[in-house]
């Protein structure tokens, strides 16, 4: 009588594995936001992925893609927008293959002058600090500025972004500096993206990157100059 019994539950976790294993390629449905136009600079995706084994994807926004964690069938990825049109793909694999779903939202968010981005290769605490003009320092102890600088976060374990925005840049030379604040993890790569007048006919972009080798190093990294 045991093993009859033993016989069926074991035939019925078979039946529930077969059921989930996947058959076909992931289907992959955005469920929120809807699209359509947005005054909020910051979004979740959110949606779900019918190959619930998967335990990662890939978010391609406006062009540029990473891999992010997910699990159970269900994803939540947070977005910054910019101005203007955002396309954004959610792209999952399996071995039947590819699915991906497609959210195109105008973010109606006014465009920033000046748009500072720092990221980071190793799990420590690096710090952007902002030089604007006028001299004064925006960094993560004064994180506004007379200006209206701002700086978004102080990241302390990795990898950012830290970012600094300013919506009417006063006309000058801004400088960008990294410091290597936390404890030693060795040799970091810090990149600096600085794009301006963003979402605008005049914008540009430009990319610098700076290798920290020792913790308390403070190192300027790049400055750039603002014509209105
Ligand atoms: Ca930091």
């Amino acid at each position: 009588m045991r093993t009859f019994i033993l016989c069926l539950l074991l035939g019925y976790a078979l039946s529930l594995a077969l059921a989930s294993e996947p058959d076909q390629a992931p289907v992959v449905k955005i469920a929120t936001p809807y699209g359509g136009q947005s005054s909020k600079r910051i979004v979740d995706v959110q949606g779900s992925i019918s190959d619930e084994t998967l335990q990662q994807a890939y978010i391609v926004i406006n062009g540029a893609a990473n891999a992010f964690d997910i699990s159970g069938g269900r994803f939540s990825h947070t977005v910054v927008l910019s101005p203007g049109e955002n396309i954004i793909q959610i792209i999952a694999e399996n071995k039947f293959g590819v699915g991906r779903d497609t959210l195109v939202i105008y973010s109606a968010v006014p465009a920033r002058d000046v748009k500072v981005v720092m990221t980071w290769d190793t799990p420590t605490d690096i710090d952007l600090h902002v030089i604007d003009p006028s001299g004064e320092e925006t960094y993560y102890s004064q994180k506004e500025s007379k200006i209206g600088g701002q700086l978004d976060r102080d990241d302390t374990d990795g990898f950012g972004p830290e970012v600094f925005t300013l919506s009417n840049a006063i006309e000058g030379q801004y400088i960008v500096k990294t410091k290597y604040y936390g404890g030693h993890s060795g040799q970091t790569l810090v990149k600096i993206t600085v794009i301006l007048f963003g979402g605008t006919a005049k914008e540009s972009q430009q990319d610098y990157f700076r290798l920290l080798t020792q913790s308390g190093e403070f190192a300027e990294v790049c400055s750039f100059s603002v014509k209105q």
